[in-house]
Order: C-alpha cells, then structure tokens, then sequence
C-alpha cells in the first residue's frame, strides 16, 4: 500500500489517524503542495484530482481517493477496531458529525482555493484570513453544537468508544489550530481532542510529527 501524502494536509491526517487505530502501515509518498507539485504531470496521472491524500493498494487496481472513501474503505477491511457503530441510527450521526468538516469545512480553505482567492480574486491576505477564520469557525460551532449536551455524545463523538466523527473532527480541530485559532470556545470538542490527542495513534499522526514537517 503507498499512501500519497503531505504533512499539512487535513485529509490525509483523517486517513492518517485511522492507519495508526487501526495497527494498517503503508509506505508514504510526499507531494509538496505548497510547491504546487500536486500539479505536476506524474501526480496529475495519479490523481486527475490533484489532491491528497490518494491511497494505491497491492492489487494493481485504480487508486483510492477522497478521505472519506478511503475511511470506509478500511473500516471494510479492517473491521477492528470498529470505527463506525453498529445500528444505522449511530452511524448516520457518525458520518453526520464527519461529514460537517469533510464537505462543509475543510473543502472551503484547501490550498487551491485560497490561492484562487489571492491569485485570481486578487483579495489580500487579511481578507484571506477572515474568511478561513469564518468558515472553520462556523464548522466547529456546527460540531460543537451536535455534540453538547446531546445524550448520544460520550466520553468522544458518538458513544464511549472512537469513531469516524473523532478522526475527522480531531483532524479539523488540529487544522483550525494551525491556522492560529484557539479551541476553548467549543469545550465539548476540546474535551474529546485532547482526550484522544493523549493517545498514541492520534498524537503520532500530527503534522508537526511528519517527516516532511519545517524543522523548526
Ligand atoms: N475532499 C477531499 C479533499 C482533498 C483535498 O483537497 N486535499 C488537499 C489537502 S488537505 C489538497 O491536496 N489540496 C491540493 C490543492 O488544493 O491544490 C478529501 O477528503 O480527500
């Protein structure tokens, strides 16, 4: 399995985290995409998309991509442990919760679209920022707000075990942390980040700990 990847990207940390709950190891590409090699014609050929992460598994067959298909993708494979609950009921919050950053966030502040924002709209940084600042914060509200106070959330997301809704939302809590924010205006969210930050398979999938992370 070759995972193509790179250390800041929020997608890829998703799948990241799930690898590591789940014992899966891959051998790792870098596609460095603040020097637009996502675009280069080797990766187009990998992925038509142009974006990380995509998955090439041992079968010869065409690559997985898209971060939440590739999650249940190995949640299929790699039953144990289970990353999704069992009643439908349980899994459609799961990919409810999930699908808040997968579709509604992180989509607006990938790097293609802010460099539309300051390449072709011509926007400054600052009006940049405010607008990854709204969205991101609108989306961890949305989070947030489906979690406190709701008898169904535990000691994570969905219930007293790990799912799906902490990998994509620890993810996206990390995001809205690199991009300068802070987490304390949603403590049900802040709650469940660091208790499974405290965990091996989610500390050791931070970009910060990526071999293509700046050094300093
Ligand atoms: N919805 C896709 C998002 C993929 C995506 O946009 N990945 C970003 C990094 S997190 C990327 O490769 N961006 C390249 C670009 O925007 O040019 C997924 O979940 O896999």
């Amino acid at each position: 399995m070759k995972l193509y990847t790179y250390w800041r990207s929020l997608a890829t940390l998703r799948v990241r985290i799930a690898m590591n709950l789940k014992g899966i190891s891959a051998d790792t590409e870098i596609v460095d995409l603040q020097a637009g090699h996502q675009r280069k014609p080797e990766f187009h050929a990998v992925n038509p998309q142009m974006v990380v992460p995509a998955l090439v598994l041992d079968d010869g067959g065409p690559i997985l991509f898209q971060s939440m298909a590739i999650l249940e993708y190995l949640e299929e494979t790699h039953p144990a442990p289970a990353l999704l609950p069992k009643d439908p009921r349980g899994r459609a919050r799961v990919r409810g919760i999930s699908q808040i950053t997968v579709a509604d966030t992180h989509p607006l502040v990938v790097p293609r679209i802010r460099e539309y924002i300051l390449k072709d709209l011509k926007l400054d940084e600052a009006t940049l920022a405010a607008w990854i600042k709204h969205w991101t914060t609108a989306g961890m509200r949305a989070v947030e707000e489906n979690l406190a106070g709701i008898p169904q959330t535990g000691v994570y997301c969905h219930g007293d075990s790990v799912t799906l809704a902490d990998v994509c939302t620890v993810a996206q809590a990390i995001g809205y942390q690199l991009f300068g924010n802070d987490l304390g205006q949603f403590p049900t969210v802040k709650r469940i980040f660091d208790t499974c930050m405290a965990q091996q398979a989610f500390a050791s999938a931070h970009p910060a700990k990526q071999p293509d992370a700046p050094k300093k």
